[in-house]
């Protein structure tokens, strides 16, 4: 079914390639009349090699990813190689075992891997002890029958193949979560921010690489796993369309498949940053919570088209190609778009 894209674009604030926002109206100017009818604005796009990752501290690993990918190394490898850039930073409170522990205080992390071609994908959930989970899953993926690891079946197969293990928590994180565990006591506790990194790459050859990885939601109760493992909830690669991936609040992104949508989004024709907003707008238009939901997707299609929408203000992510290495601000949405299929679900 084609959707019409004054349906869903609505509103929306849309990223211009400089990163700055651009009303995207769908009354004012953001389609083109032709002879033919309205065509669609196309999203930015770039030559691959081609790596979209979430947030600003995506851009060093998308240099990374590039450097280790023109090095000669497959794509798997740079998108691997990326996502470990981020994990191994102990100063980011979201990824790697610098992460915020869960409740327990012992810090637990997800993260997987997937790879275009041959569609293969591996995954790891609540990990506690290892330094780089998205390297665990790529082993579940590329050793086993299986897709998806837990706990402590993870760690034992990630002790058995010395993958290199750390410390439970970090003393900076031990020090906020002792003063959690106070607040808590006291019920004046407040959730933490949390992000993710979630990165995709375009060779160019067309294949398509991804990587997620996460110590997920702050003092999350132990065992709880987030989207960012589930293969079509934080992160899905259609080797013949693009790919996709989440940050936020996982339980708003998991519940409906959210990547999984925008990859499907994207075969129905729609660009990358349209995607992402049919996405939002279809979760938004199914959950109680409406808009308030805290979720953001990234997304490049086969062509090297790339974008990005969330919830709110939307947010930051980050895109390198042969000719840059920016930042960009996503669109953001708060209301149900308007047009004629505003009222349904997209
Ligand atoms: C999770 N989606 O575990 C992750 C966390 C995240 O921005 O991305 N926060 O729910």
């Amino acid at each position: 079914m084609k959707i019409p894209r004054r349906a869903f674009i609505g509103s929306s604030l849309v990223a211009l390639a400089d990163g700055s926002l651009a009303a995207a109206n769908s009354k004012s100017g953001s389609q083109k009349k032709s002879g033919k009818g309205v065509q669609r604005e196309a999203d930015p796009s770039a030559k691959p090699p081609l790596v979209i990752s979430t947030w600003p501290f995506g851009k060093p690993a998308n240099d990374r990813t590039l450097e280790v990918f023109r090095s000669g190394k497959s794509g798997l490898d740079a998108v691997e190689q990326g996502v470990r850039l981020a994990e191994a930073d102990l100063s980011n409170p979201s990824v790697g075992l610098g992460g915020i522990p869960a409740a327990h205080g012992v810090v637990q992390l997800d993260a997987c891997i997937m790879s275009g071609p041959g569609h293969k994908a591996g995954s790891v959930a609540a990990v506690e002890g290892f330094k780089h989970p998205v390297s665990i899953a790529r082993r579940v993926m590329e050793e086993t029958r299986h897709v998806m690891l837990v706990g402590e079946g993870a760690q034992r197969f990630a002790r058995e193949r010395k993958f290199e293990e750390g410390p439970a928590v970090t003393p900076g994180q031990k020090a906020a979560w002792e003063n959690w565990k106070k607040a808590q006591e006291a019920e004046k506790a407040k959730a933490p921010n949390h992000d993710t990194i979630a990165l995709l790459m375009l060779s160019p050859s067309g294949d398509i690489f991804g990587a997620c990885s996460t110590s997920g939601w702050g003092y999350k109760i132990p065992g709880r796993v987030g989207d960012s493992p589930i293969i079509g909830g934080g992160l899905y690669v259609d080797n013949a369309v693009g790919g996709a991936g989440a940050t936020g609040i996982g339980e708003n992104v998991m519940r409906y498949c959210g990547s999984f949508l925008v990859v499907e989004f994207m075969r129905q024709g729609m660009s990358p940053t349209e995607a992402c907003l049919a996405t939002l707008h279809r979760i938004a238009s199914m959950d109680p919570k409406g808009y308030d939901l805290s979720i953001n997707f990234i997304a490049l299609d086969k062509r090297g088209r790339f974008g990005a929408a969330g919830t709110g203000q939307g947010f930051q992510y980050s895109v390198a190609c042969d000719d840059f290495s920016k930042v960009l601000q996503s669109p953001g949405v708060t209301q149900k778009p308007v047009g004629p299929l505003g009222g349904n679900r997209l």
